[in-house]
């Protein structure tokens, strides 16, 4: 090219590379996906994300709600590759992935009471300090975890003891501490993705499952099931993570933009989620009035306490002495959150 409109391209070319780098560098379009709806507390806490991201830059967040990427294990797959920037997975689909992981689904370590839960997610050392390094061996960077209320049971028929338990087929999330969770509880556990739950409840593949009031209610899992029990086992714990080559690759200022977006919507959920636990078993009580609703007394709960020592032991035994100790501090964490 010649004259002056090729000398003219010439010299802007770079101006024009640069600017659109710029331009790139600064609007981003970032994909965020996640195991719920928008308007679960998954939902909830990614749609604040993305608010306080739009807000504070001109980045953009898509969120991917549960099932447009394929199951929870795929999704990972695709942050791992850094196809997604940021992943919303539970521990009772990483465990499979991070041994060290499971120690949130060690029973009877997770707070249940609401006024100890938020303290305790807020403040835990081992949450804010242990797991960061380990989630950074599998390529990511961990940004918050959040709770989602008490796990509860559902099953066909009621169970007080380990051995009413026996024979029940009850499905678990796929880290395989939820296995040998409910195998030590007297059941048949049978681990399963989201998507495949409800068929199998319908088909009597299962005959009941774990998770909290407000996602039970949400998927109308009370309906497929006769009595919800409420066992004092578990907190349904999640946490968000970025892929650790974006998040290393980003400017400082776009490094404290994740962090201080993961803050909000952190406070914000911490706020929320005892609330809308309790909304969960409200309308449950509401829509479904003949639905058994058990609370397993100090003294039966005893029993399935005994049986989580093997579970605990077995937990051990996968994720080592890093394991143990993030357990140990876990429990020193509880205390802390109860003063
Ligand atoms: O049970 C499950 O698989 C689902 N439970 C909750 C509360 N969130 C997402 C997860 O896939």
């Amino acid at each position: 090219m010649t004259g002056f409109a090729g000398k003219t391209l010439r010299l802007c070319a770079p101006l024009m590379a640069a600017a659109l780098m710029a331009g790139t560098a600064h609007a981003d379009n970032w994909r965020y996906a996640m195991e719920e709806g928008l308007t679960d507390p998954q939902g909830l806490y990614a749609t604040k994300f993305k608010e306080e991201i739009e807000a504070n830059s001109d980045h953009t967040v898509q969120i991917y709600p549960v099932g447009s990427l394929g199951e929870s294990a795929d999704a990972m797959e695709q942050a791992q590759a850094g196809l997604l920037q940021f992943i919303d997975q539970s521990p009772g689909f990483t465990g499979a992935l991070i041994p060290e992981a499971e120690a949130f689904l060690v029973p009877y370590i997770q707070p249940t009471d609401p006024q100890v839960v938020r303290k305790f997610f807020k403040e835990s050392v081992a949450i804010n300090e242990m797991f960061h390094g380990i989630y950074r061996e599998q390529g990511l960077e961990l940004l918050a975890v959040f709770p989602e209320g008490e796990q509860v049971v559902t099953t066909m028929e009621e169970f007080r003891t380990p051995e009413d338990l026996e024979g029940m087929k009850i499905r678990t999330m796929t880290s395989p501490l939820l296995l040998e969770t409910y195998t030590a509880f007297g059941a048949s556990p049978i681990a399963m993705a989201w998507g495949e739950l409800i068929g199998a409840l319908k088909t009597n593949m299962v005959d009941g499952q774990e998770n909290p009031a407000i996602w039970i209610e949400a998927y109308g899992l009370d309906n497929l099931t006769k009595v919800m029990t409420y066992t004092g086992h578990g907190q349904y714990t999640t946490a968000v993570m970025a892929n650790a080559d974006f998040y290393d690759g980003l400017s400082d200022e776009d490094k404290q933009l994740v962090q201080n977006a993961s803050q909000a919507a952190h406070d914000y959920i911490l706020d929320v989620a005892v609330e809308l636990d309790a909304k969960g078993l409200a309308k449950i009580k509401e829509t479904n009035p003949d639905y058994t609703i058990v609370r397993l007394t100090k003294e039966e709960r005893a029993a399935f306490k005994e049986r989580a020592k093997a579970v605990e032991a077995a937990f051990v035994e996968r994720a080592g002495e890093r394991g143990a100790k993030i357990l140990e501090q876990m429990k020193k964490d509880l205390v802390a959150a109860q003063q």
